[in-house]
C-alpha cells in the first residue's frame, strides 16, 4: 500500500510539471509529438494513453499566439445572383442602303476575233479599192480603209475614214495587214507594206490615235505566216542573196530573238533537187577549209563540204550552217567595205565557196 501511495504522488508531481511546461511552451510543442501517458492499473499493469493529434484548426489558433494579425474580416455575404435576362430577339438589321458601286466601264472594242486580216495587192494599176471595213478607233463607227496611187508623184496614199497618210517615192503598195498588236490601246493597227524597189519591202505601222491617223515604227518585210504568227523577214547578202525571218510582237514590232531563221532544207533538197540547189547556190560547196565552232568547240570544216545557212545573227557577224551530213556549225563573218563583200576566215566569201548567187 505504501508503494502505491508513493507511485501516486510521483505521478501527481509529473502531471503538475507537465501542465506547467505545456502552458509555457504552448506554441512550441504543438509541432511536437506528445509523449504517451502511462498509467499503472490496480492489477499492476500499465496503460499507455496516446494523445489524439490536435486538429489543424486548433494548431492554427495556437500558432497565432503572440503574433500581431489583422482582425479577421467578415466574409462577404454572397449576393444573390440576379437572374440573367433573356436576350432580346435580335431585330434583323436592314441591309445598308449604300449606293451600288458602278462597275468600271468596260472599254468598247469591236469584234477583234475578226482579226488579223491581210490584203494583198493583185493589180497594181488599181487606184481605188476597199481593203477593209472596221472600227479602227473603237468609237462605234466602222471606217473604210482604202488606198490610191498618184503615179505622177510616185506616192501611195492610205485612206482611213476621212484621213489619209502618204508614202512618197513609193514604188508599189504591196499589202496591208489589219491586226490588234496591243490589247491595252483603244485602236487596231494597220501594217502598210511598200515595195520600194525590187523586193525591198518596208513595213510601216499606222493607227488612229486621238482622232488622228499617225505613223508608227518601220520594219522590213512584215507578213502573216501560215500559222497566223506575225513575222518580219530581212534580207542579207551573206553567202548570196538570202533572207531569214523572226517573230515580232507589240506595236513596236519587236522581237525576242537575235537570229533570223532561213528556210530549212528537206531531205528532198539533198536528193531529188540536189543538183538544182547546188546550181542556185542553196547548197554551197567549200573551196577551202573553214574554221568554225561545233558544239562550242573550235573545229574545221574540210574542203569540199556541202552546206547551207540555217540562221544569221542580226549583227550580220555570225551565221549558223548545216553540213550535208547534218553537222551544225557557227562561222564568224566580217564585212570588207572596200570590196563590198563579206569575208570568212579573212577571205572574200566567193573565194571560200564556188557557187554563191545573187538575185539582184
Ligand atoms: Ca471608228
Ligand atoms: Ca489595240
Amino acid at each position: 500500500m505504501r508503494k502505491i501511495i508513493v507511485l501516486s504522488l510521483c505521478l501527481l508531481m509529473l502531471l503538475s510539471v507537465a501542465c506547467v511546461n505545456s502552458s509555457g511552451d504552448e506554441a512550441i510543442i504543438t509541432n511536437q509529438t506528445a509523449a504517451p501517458e502511462k498509467t499503472e492499473q490496480a492489477d499492476g499493469s500499465i496503460v499507455v494513453k496516446t494523445e489524439v493529434p490536435q486538429s489543424a484548426e486548433a494548431s492554427e489558433d495556437e500558432i497565432t499566439v503572440g503574433t500581431s494579425m489583422p482582425d479577421a474580416q467578415p466574409s462577404p455575404v454572397p449576393e444573390t445572383e440576379a437572374p440573367t435576362p433573356e436576350p432580346e430577339a435580335e431585330t434583323p438589321t436592314p441591309p445598308a442602303t449604300e449606293e451600288p458601286t458602278p462597275a468600271p466601264a468596260t472599254p468598247y472594242a469591236p469584234d477583234l476575233s475578226l482579226l488579223p486580216q491581210q490584203y494583198q495587192v493583185h493589180d497594181a494599176s488599181l487606184t481605188e479599192d476597199v481593203l477593209f471595213r472596221f472600227d479602227v478607233d473603237f468609237d462605234g463607227e466602222e471606217e473604210t480603209i482604202s488606198y490610191r496611187l498618184d503615179f505622177d508623184d510616185d506616192t501611195t496614199y492610205i485612206v482611213v475614214g476621212d484621213q489619209e497618210v502618204a508614202f512618197t517615192e513609193s514604188s508599189m503598195f504591196d499589202r496591208a495587214i489589219l491586226i490588234d498588236l496591243d490589247p491595252e490601246t483603244p485602236w487596231v493597227n494597220l501594217l502598210v507594206v511598200i515595195d520600194w524597189a525590187s523586193d525591198d519591202y518596208v513595213t510601216t505601222e499606222v493607227h488612229m490615235e486621238d482622232g488622228k491617223l499617225v505613223k508608227g515604227v518601220e520594219r522590213e518585210d512584215v507578213y502573216l505566216a501560215e500559222d497566223g504568227i506575225l513575222r518580219v523577214s530581212e534580207r542579207t547578202d551573206i553567202l548570196g542573196t538570202n533572207s531569214g525571218s523572226r517573230i515580232v510582237h507589240g506595236e513596236k514590232l519587236e522581237s525576242d530573238s537575235e537570229w533570223f531563221e532561213c528556210r530549212k532544207l528537206t531531205k528532198n533538197d539533198f536528193t531529188v533537187d540536189r543538183k538544182i540547189n547546188i546550181e542556185c547556190g542553196i547548197l554551197l560547196h567549200s573551196k577551202r577549209k573553214i574554221k568554225c565552232k561545233i558544239d562550242g568547240n573550235a573545229a574545221t570544216l574540210k574542203k569540199g563540204t556541202y552546206l547551207y545557212m540555217t540562221r544569221f545573227h542580226e549583227s550580220r557577224q555570225l551565221i549558223e550552217v548545216c553540213t550535208e551530213d547534218g553537222q551544225i556549225a557557227l562561222i564568224t563573218v566580217d564585212y570588207d567595205p572596200d570590196e563590198y563583200t563579206y569575208t570568212i576566215n579573212g577571205y572574200p566569201q566567193n573565194k571560200v565557196f564556188d557557187n554563191i548567187c545573187y538575185a539582184d
